[in-house]
Order: C-alpha cells, then structure tokens, then sequence
C-alpha cells in the first residue's frame, strides 16, 4: 500500500561506529551489521488500524527510525518492511460496534497513521504492506507448512502450527513454559482449545465463523492468523534472513517468537532475524498505553491542540527506548523548552565548533540507541552557543544537519 513522503534526511561528514542492539534472544548487545556488509534490513510490527496512533505507536516506529537513519548514515542500503494488521478481530469488533464497514475503518485510521508518521518525520519503510493484500502469499505457505508436516488441521477445519515441529521454537523469548503459556492466553492465543497437539500451538489459518470475511487458498476458504501475516511479508520483501526483528516488547512473546517460527520452518534456516529488538512500553497514568484499557494519548490530537510534532517526538526519545515509561505533560513541556533553546542555537550566525558534537551524537546512539545520552550531547552544544556564542560560521549548519539528520528533529524553523 502507499507509504507516505519521507523527510529531508542531510548527508553528514564522516561515520561513526556501528550500531550495537540489546538483542532479545541472547539478552545482550549485538552489532546490528556483519564486517563489509553493504545492505540491512528490518521488519519492524506494524498498527492494526482500528483506532488512532497513539504515544506508544509513536515511540516504537520513532526508534525504529533511529535504526534506518544510523545504517544509511553508515552508508548502508536500508531495506525496511512494516506491515500494517488490517484485517483481524479488533477491525470487526470496532467496526461493529460502530456501525461502519471494517475495511472503511482501517483505510482511515492507515491513512491517519501516515499523516501522524510524516508530521513526526518519520522515515517511511521501503515495503509498507497490507495483510489482505498478503492473503495470497499466506496461503500458499500454510500449504507448504502443511505438506512439511509442520501445520495441521483441527477438526473443526482451522489450521494450526506445531511448535513442537520446530527445534529452534523458545529461543528468541526464552520464557519458561508457564509464562508462555499465560502469554498465549492473555495475547490472543487459544491454549485452552481442546484437539490442538500443544496448547501453545498458534493458528495459522481460520476457517470462515458467522460473518467474518474470507477468502479462497491452497488450504480452502479462510483467514489468516497473526503470526503467519508477518513471517510471509517479512520472508517475501526481505528474504530468508533478516538482520532486526522489532515491535514493542508487548510481541517478544508469542507473536515475535511464532512468526520466527513459521518462518524458519518454511525457509529450514534458522534464526530468522540476527538481532530481535523490543521497545518498552508507553504508559499514560501508571498504566501501559493500551487500547484494551483506553487510557490513550493520540498523536493526532496533540497535534490538533497546537503541539509542535518535534516536541512530541523529542519528549519520547528523552527515554530509553527500552525503558518502559510514562507519558507526562511535564515531559512534553521539558521537550518545548529543549526544542526552543536548540533552535535558538541552531539560529545563531555563529556558534561553537559543532564536529564534537556529531561524534558524540553517533557514539551515544551506536551504544543501543542512548538518546539520553544524545540528547545531552546536543543540549551541552546549545548551551555552549547560547552562553558564549561561538565563532565557527559553519556550526549552525552541521548542527541543523545532526540534529534533523540523526535524530529527526528539524530545527531549521
Ligand atoms: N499489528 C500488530 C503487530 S503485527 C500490532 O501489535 N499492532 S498494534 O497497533 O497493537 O501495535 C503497533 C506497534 O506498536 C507494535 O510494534 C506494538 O508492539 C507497539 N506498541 C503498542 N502499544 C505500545 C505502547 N504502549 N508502547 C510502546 N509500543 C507499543
Ligand atoms: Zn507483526
């Protein structure tokens, strides 16, 4: 589907080191490239669009962001996918509820998506792909999962994936049992499902209940399940073997954990992704940001009241990204001041050499994206510059690139 326009990203002078990720599977830092590569890629967990992108969303895809911003400033091609869940129960539920057509519901809130993105300068992805338009792809991989004896069918016609079919399965969220199973009961699985081999076992193909949509395949009439959507997006645009795996740690497990599993069973190459990465939660009132308990801040809306896109993304990158965290207004107004005082600088005719700086700013996001650490950096040039002003005629400008160039924040207003 359409993506939407991508930001002015400025070329800066030199490089800085590679790029470390605390990777979910080993539980430490990888570098996020191998020695002379020339090409990453990343599948980063897309909306399912029922509702509006709230600070959470935001967040997760800001990070993301920093991660394709610090690979092309390395030098590297980029190939990034994200898809976008636009067909699955919260679509019909909602649009029930609200008397309107689910496919309607998703097209709008997809296309507010994009606006929200754009406004946060958010680098679009290179395949931005919906899963009914993927229906086709997961289809002919149910039946080849079903052939290779890693699906089967439930009496009842569904069919499922058997974990127990895959050696690597556990190894990217290293939960214990109990607390894979909770998961599954809790995120969507159906562990207490009688006539399934393992209660764990996720569904890969829903066959038609009451008014739900379906669609001819391989495996007869249905609907795809969750995990299988990404495996088949991911493995289609970016191949076999993927350098990161991201989405919010709410996906470590099961879906981050099943579509690793579908795909290494369907490629017989294993790990599916060398890094998997995993954001912590947005909270707003103590709580996780969540639909479910509607304790919700949109992107939209403050965007509506007048707030500067800047200030909403420098306030969530003033965490980090692993931290799960709260939403404040007291952090919103830290991010205006922060924003006020950068441009200010950024403004000056002349300012204080600004090449300490662009190292530092690299250096700090390469150590597992530490945008504290970042953000510090910039901060101790614009102060510099506001206090004694500076004599370098060509700081100003390689600041406003450093600053929009590896941090997505435009300061040239
Ligand atoms: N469509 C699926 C992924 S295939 C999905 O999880 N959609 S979502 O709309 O619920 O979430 C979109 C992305 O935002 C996911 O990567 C999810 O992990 C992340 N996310 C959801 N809630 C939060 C939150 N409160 N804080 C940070 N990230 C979040
Ligand atoms: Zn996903």
């Amino acid at each position: 589907m359409d993506s939407w326009t991508a930001p002015d990203v400025p070329a800066l002078p030199g490089r800085g080191p590679v790029l470390r990720l605390h990777d979910t599977a080993s539980g430490s830092p990888r570098p996020t490239v191998r020695d002379g590569a020339e090409r990453a890629s990343m599948y980063v967990c897309g909306i399912t669009p029922y509702d509006a992108t709230h600070l959470g969303h935001a967040a997760t895809y800001i990070t993301f962001d920093l991660v394709g911003r610090y690979w092309r400033d390395q030098g590297l091609e980029v190939d990034y996918a994200q898809n976008v869940t636009d067909v699955d129960e919260p679509l019909f539920e909602r649009a029930d509820r609200d008397g309107t057509d689910w496919q309607v519901l998703g097209l709008r809130e997809t296309a507010l998506f994009r606006e929200d993105m754009e406004a946060l300068r958010v680098v679009p992805p290179d395949h931005f792909v919906g899963a009914v338009e993927s229906i086709p792809l997961v289809g002919k991989a149910v039946a080849q999962l079903c052939e290779s004896g890693h699906a089967y069918r439930h009496d009842e016609g569904d069919i499922y994936y058997s974990v127990g079919s895959n050696p690597a399965f556990g190894s990217e969220s290293n939960y214990d049992r109990e607390t894979m199973l909770r998961y599954s009961a809790e995120r969507g699985g159906d562990p207490d499902r009688e006539g399934k081999r393992d209660p764990l076992d996720p569904i890969l193909w829903n066959v038609p209940k009451g008014g739900e949509p379906s669609w001819e395949s391989p495996v007869g009439r249905g609907r795809p399940g969750w995990h299988i959507e990404c495996a088949c997006i991911a493995l289609e645009y970016l191949g076999a073997q993927i350098d990161v795996q991201g989405g919010g740690s709410d996906l470590i497990f099961p879906h981050h954990e099943m579509s690793a599993a579908h795909a290494e069973s369907l490629t017989g190459r294993s790990p599916f992704a060398a890094t998997y990465v995993h954001t912590g939660m947005i909270g707003l009132d103590g709580e996780k940001m969540s639909k479910s308990l509607g304790n919700l801040m949109f992107v939209s809306k403050l965007r509506a009241e007048g707030v500067d896109p800047a200030a909403i993304r420098l306030a969530l990158m003033a965490g980090h990204y692993r931290a799960d965290r709260q939403w404040t207004r007291e952090l919103l107004a830290e991010a205006e001041l922060r924003l006020g005082r950068w441009r200010e600088a950024v403004a000056r005719e002349t300012a204080i050499p600004a090449g300490a700086m662009l190292n530092a700013v690299r250096e700090r996001l390469a150590d597992d994206l530490d945008t504290p650490g970042a953000l510090a950096a910039v901060d101790k040039w614009a102060t510099q510059t506001l206090a004694d002003s500076g004599d370098d005629p060509s700081a100003p400008a390689l600041a406003r690139d450093t600053i929009g160039g590896m941090l997505g924040i435009d300061c040239s207003r």
